[in-house]
């Protein structure tokens, strides 16, 4: 029997390789070249799904992968349910903040327009300080919403700030910081026990060391 673990392309896949090759666990396939969607790995003992990023807890969530690495982001908006979430990777690190032009003034009384891929993140954060927001679903380019006139501000993931700046918006309130963890299916962790502990312990270690 192989476990299964879900990854998406990009950063995580690349911060992640790392990790896993001191936990001896190697990709016999690179994503970035390889068509498939679920990759080998060397060992044969591992298989890689190459899934998109806000897709890997839902995926480890029903047991369509026994593993994942996903952001705190992710796990946040999708609520954590079904999942064992026992190590941070430390990779990947973000913050989720409310943006938008640098005059708006966030705590006016009127209805704020929020434009977001993380909806559930949004509200909770508003409603947290009594604030009423209608929140607007987006899938991506969020910064182009304060830009049209679609919302008044956008809550989003941001690293070094520069898409903002380019985008002549600001980082405003702070929301949530995001690393990547590693996620295990509740059921796989029992199940397949033996095979995954190791694993996880492997990658704390390489954590450590790092
Ligand atoms: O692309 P897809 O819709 O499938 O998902 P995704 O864009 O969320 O995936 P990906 O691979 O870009 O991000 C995976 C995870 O990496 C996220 O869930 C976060 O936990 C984490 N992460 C770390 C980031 C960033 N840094 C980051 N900078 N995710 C996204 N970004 C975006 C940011 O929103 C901005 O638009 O990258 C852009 C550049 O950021 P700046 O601030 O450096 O300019
Ligand atoms: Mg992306």
């Amino acid at each position: 029997m192989s476990l299964r673990i879900a990854l998406s392309k990009g950063r995580i896949f690349d911060d992640t390789m790392p990790l896993l090759a001191a936990a001896d666990i190697h990709p016999a396939e690179s994503p970035e070249t390889s068509r498939k969607l679920i990759l080998p790995s060397t060992c044969g003992k591992v298989e890689f799904l190459i899934v998109r990023a806000s897709d890997v807890a839902t995926y480890v969530q029903h047991g369509g992968a026994d593993l994942g690495v996903v952001g705190k982001d992710v796990l946040l908006e999708h609520g954590g349910e079904g999942l064992i979430e026992p190590l941070d990777l430390g990779i990947a690190a973000c913050k989720l903040m409310v943006c938008g032009p640098a005059n708006l003034d966030l705590s006016n009384t009127k209805r704020l327009r929020i434009a977001t891929k993380y909806t559930a993140c949004a509200r909770s954060h508003f409603a947290a300080s009594a604030r009423q927001v209608e929140i607007i679903k987006l899938y991506g380019s969020m910064e182009l919403a304060p830009l049209t006139g679609l919302a008044d501000a956008i809550v989003d993931v941001v690293d070094t700030g520069n898409t903002l700046r380019a985008n002549g918006l600001e980082a405003l309130e702070h929301v949530a910081d995001s690393t990547a963890r590693l996620v295990v299916n509740r059921v796989s962790m029992k199940i397949s026990h033996e095979l995954i502990a190791p694993i996880v312990e492997r990658l704390r270690a390489a954590v450590e060391e790092r």
